[in-house]
């Protein structure tokens, strides 16, 4: 793998400098999350280093890389434009870094999304991504307080507010998106009926 400091290079080099600065940002918060609970603080600088390094590069191209390495687009990407650079991301992450740990290159692809059965490094990315000091959002001090109590009840509460926007402006929402809002929205109910039994 390319060393991490020519990794953030490249990343300064090729995003705007609000972006880099998100993405070292992100990097940051998730360092300190793996620490927190447990997860590897190395693949966690990595992972949010490289999230977004796709995220301003033209929708075209981003098309023509995945048709080219023979990953298919689905409908749902291709109506949410915004959803291509995670898995766009991913690819970079390999071929242009040389990451070749699948764990990575996983978290980097499940950024945006999440997905059903999340690992610990894909929710420390997600919610890192969420709560990473430029978020200036109503309620980012809520969700930062929420991530260091609870972890995953920092992801349910992220996918919630995320389908719940999307639903609200009428956009698509991805199927991983929905899977792992439904995982969690059924362990939570479950919970509930074994607390009234
Ligand atoms: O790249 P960032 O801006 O740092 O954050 P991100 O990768 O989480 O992207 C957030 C955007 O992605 C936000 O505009 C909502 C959108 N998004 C997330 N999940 C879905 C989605 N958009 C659609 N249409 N469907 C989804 O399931
Ligand atoms: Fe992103
Ligand atoms: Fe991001």
């Amino acid at each position: 793998m390319m060393p991490i400091e020519a990794c953030k290079a490249e990343v300064a080099a090729k995003l705007s400098p609000a972006r880099a600065q998100h993405s070292f940002n992100v990097a940051a918060a998730a360092v300190r999350l793996a620490e927190k609970y447990g997860a590897d603080p190395a693949q966690a600088e990595i992972a949010g280093i490289l999230h977004d390094y796709m995220k301003e590069t033209p929708e075209k191209e981003q098309l023509q890389l995945l048709a080219q390495s023979g990953i298919i687009v689905q409908d749902t990407e291709r109506c949410a434009p915004k959803l291509l650079h995670a898995m766009t991301g991913a690819l970079a992450a390999r071929t242009h870094f040389g990451v070749d740990d699948p764990a990575v290159l996983d978290a980097i692809r499940y950024h945006t999304t999440g997905r059903a059965g999340m690992t610990l490094l894909d929710k420390v990315l997600y919610i890192a991504d969420f709560v990473s000091a430029d978020r200036t959002y109503d309620g980012v001090d809520a969700l930062r307080a929420l991530a260091d109590r609870n972890l995953d009840d920092a992801v349910f509460f992220g996918l919630a507010y995320t389908v719940g926007d999307l639903a609200s402006h009428n956009r698509p929402i991805h199927e991983d998106t929905i899977r792992a809002y439904n995982e969690l929205a059924c362990a939570c109910v479950r919970a509930e009926q074994e607390g009234n039994r």
